[in-house]
């Protein structure tokens, strides 16, 4: 039987979080670590492995853009963080050269697999990979609101005191500031939330900005985007359906186009099987819109 493979591409907080997730929970057959500081990846492969006396488990090392041939998933969490007086423009530039760099090396060893984007802003990210990899929509996935809705339903779940894992509720748009929550469609049970108004601005504005309060505190997040990459990989391993918040290409999604967006998507072995049309108030889809045009403002800005 063909072994699964994953690459993580890009050994920083996030990649290197995300291959020991993936290897405690036995994702994997194979796993491999690239980074640009190859040092980095061999150090953490080495750490990982004189775990598997604890473990057990498959294989994991450091390794070259050669394996990813025989790869099922490619993660790439490679970033360059903001560098002094740098502007978010520049920065984004900067960002997508290195994802122009990554995705043409893999793109020489593979062209079966799912790409998928978890590098900031990850929207964008995608959508440049997607037009670069020129591999049919459903295989570019970005991680999209997928772990901000995790965090809507934490936060939801901690005020109701009910387990988050009986919330529905979903955060769509950009992976960032201009993200909405559709309140309309929130959910335990089919039953309506009892929270007040307040209380609900209040739980928005916590995970909207749940990034920079953790970087405030330890300089980067990397636990729970570490669980959600690991949660896409696993609905795409095992053929799941699992309904997903991950960033795609939007078709006409009320009105909206062209533009790479975190809203629910059917996610099995294919990649995006299929985009769910969330039945949005007045409001949210306005929102929506606004969040569309600003991530179609900043791709104009860089010339994609
Ligand atoms: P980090 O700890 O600085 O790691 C980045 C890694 O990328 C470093 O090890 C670099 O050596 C490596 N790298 C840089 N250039 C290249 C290259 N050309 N080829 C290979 N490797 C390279 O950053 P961290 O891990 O904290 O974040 C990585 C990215 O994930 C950033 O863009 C973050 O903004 C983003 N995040 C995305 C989240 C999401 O929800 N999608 C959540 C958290 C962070």
């Amino acid at each position: 039987m063909k072994k699964t493979r994953i690459v993580v591409i890009g050994a920083g907080a996030v990649g290197s979080t995300t291959a020991y997730t993936l290897l405690l929970r036995n994702r994997a057959d194979e796993l491999v670590l690239i980074d640009a500081n190859h040092q980095k990846a061999v150090g953490d492969a080495l750490d990982m492995n004189h775990g598997m006396p604890f473990i057990g488990g498959g294989k994991l090392w450091a390794g070259t853009y050669e394996d990813c041939k025989e790869a099922d998933i490619i993660v790439i969490a490679a970033g360059a963080a903001q560098k002094e007086g740098e502007s978010r423009i520049d920065l984004l530039k900067r960002n997508v050269s290195i994802l122009d760099d990554i995705v043409s090396e893999v793109l020489k060893h593979n062209e079966h697999g799912i790409l998928l984007i978890a590098s900031n802003p990850v929207d964008i990210m995608s959508y440049f990979t997607w037009k670069k990899s020129d591999w049919p929509v459903q295989r570019v996935i970005g991680s999209g609101t997928l772990l901000d809705s995790a965090r809507f339903r934490y936060l939801i779940g901690k005020h109701l005191n009910i387990d988050p894992r009986s919330v529905h509720a979903h955060i769509v748009g950009e992976h960032g500031d201009s993200e909405l929550p559709v309140w309309s469609l929130a959910n335990v049970a089919g039953t309506e939330l009892d929270i007040a108004e307040e209380a609900k601005a209040d739980i928005f504005a916590n995970t909207r900005d749940a990034a920079y309060q953790i970087i405030s505190a330890k300089g980067a997040t990397y636990y729970a985007i570490a669980l959600a990459l690991d949660r896409i990989c696993t609905a795409i391993l095992r053929d799941e359906g699992a309904v997903l918040n991950v960033s795609t290409l939007l078709d006409d999604y009320h009105g909206i186009s062209d533009v790479f967006l975190g809203v629910p998507c059917i996610v099995d072995r294919q990649g995006v099987r299929e985009v769910l049309k969330l039945d949005l108030s007045a409001e949210e889809k306005e929102l929506l819109q606004r969040s569309a045009d600003k991530l179609k403002g900043l791709i104009g800005s860089i010339a994609i």
